[in-house]
């Protein structure tokens, strides 16, 4: 054995403690495909810290009934591709338990296939879409899908604001911004709050001038986003620049840290929903904040925070999974364990909701949490009062 390959093995062997029973303690790898680089990073590396900061929690109580959780993190680089090869890396090479990600829906509507055909969970933390969960029974999310979020954020921008009639902008060749646009379109119709005008853009425009143009010249009293945080912020800085004061209305995207730091205060008066909020002051949210930041040495997100509670859900299940070392059965087991979790984590209380059957077939599920407004303030969200 090369002497490289054995100093490899011997901390995997170390890591096989005996346990009380008898059985020996195995780390459980999970796989973490997310956007560690390129437009998306700033959500991915929230995510990626979400993750390792439960980990290390977890693991610093003992685990999972004595077994260790290892993370195999991956760069998917938020594009379809690259979260395809990452899937399968950790799915058939890493052997991983389940694989949490990808960041983006538009990779997910790409990766989960992969996963369910290979009868593996697939565990978004920040796909909103619809339709993420109708891909098969192998896929969870915990984050908040946009069809729960944005009827609560348009009533409350309308009541807010006293908006009567609205712009549209969106990203018209990304599954989440597309996504959301359909719903924004029908909780407008649902609303009685007619559009002005509808403007769409691509991955990776920068000028807005002449849809902004556009939407400047039907005078809206409220311009709607389904956008990607760069491209929002963007939108916003140009919107400025055109004289127009119209507050944004957006969906998940908008919110990061990202959109101030772009946009600064320019994003003032922005609306989007979330379930979290770092006002909410519960002791898991207060224990969360506060080893995220000693950890980091900065604030977490929503991202971070999803990303947190998911690894809890996950080890939520895994008590109740008796591991077998047949790695079908025990991704099978963790499968049928996740449903039925309930936990209180950093964003609330969390429980899952089976998605609608898709042709009579029982398929994933979604997140069954309420969504709270927030308001951007002094380059920051901050709750809706
Ligand atoms: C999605 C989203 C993005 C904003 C995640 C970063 O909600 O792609 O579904």
């Amino acid at each position: 054995m090369q002497i490289n390959t054995m100093l490899k093995t011997i901390p995997a062997l170390l890591l096989g403690a005996t346990l009380a029973h008898g059985a020996v303690a195995a780390d459980i790898k999970l796989g973490v495909a997310e956007a560690l680089t390129g437009p998306a990073a700033k959500y991915g590396v929230a995510i990626k810290n979400g993750f390792t900061l439960a980990a290390e929690e977890i693991n610093a109580k003992g685990g999972v009934n004595g077994n260790k959780l290892a993370l195999v993190v991956e760069d998917e680089q938020g594009k379809k591709e690259e979260a395809i090869n990452v899937f399968k890396k950790l799915i058939f090479q890493d052997k991983v338990l389940a694989v949490f990600g990808p960041t983006l829906s538009n990779s997910a509507f790409a990766a989960d296939p992969i996963a369910n055909a290979a009868k593996v969970v697939a565990f978004g933390t920040s796909n909103t879409a619809d339709g993420i969960t109708a891909m098969g029974p192998f896929t969870f999310r915990n984050s908040v899908m946009e069809a729960d979020v944005l009827p609560v954020t348009v009533k409350a921008a309308v009541k807010h604001f006293g908006i009567k009639k609205v712009a549209v902008i969106y990203g018209n060749d990304d599954a989440f911004t597309k996504s959301g646009y359909d719903v924004f379109k029908a909780t407008l119709e649902q609303q009685k709050i007619p559009t002005t005008t509808t403007e769409a853009y691509a991955k990776g425009d920068v000028d807005f001038k002449a849809q902004l143009t556009k939407i400047k010249a039907g005078n809206p009293d409220a311009i709607v986003c389904s956008c990607l945080a760069e491209e929002a912020a963007n939108i916003i800085l140009q919107t400025r620049a055109l004289g127009m004061k119209q507050p944004f209305i957006g969906g998940n995207g908008l919110n990061s840290p990202k959109l101030f730091e772009i946009a600064k205060d320019a994003g003032d008066n922005t609306l989007m929903g979330s379930p979290w909020s770092s006002e909410n002051l519960t002791p898991a949210n207060k224990a969360f904040i506060a080893a995220f930041k000693t950890k980091f040495g900065s604030d977490p997100d929503q991202f971070a925070a999803q990303a947190y509670d998911a690894l809890y859900i996950v080890a939520e299940a895994l008590k109740n999974v008796k591991l077998s070392g047949n790695l079908a059965k025990d991704r099978d087991a963790l499968r049928e364990a996740l449903p039925a979790v309930k936990i209180d984590g950093a964003t609330g209380k969390f429980a899952f909701r089976a998605a609608p059957p898709v042709a009579g077939k029982q398929v994933g599920f979604d997140a069954d949490q309420e969504a709270i407004v927030n308001i951007a303030k002094g380059g920051k969200f901050v709750l809706l009062k």
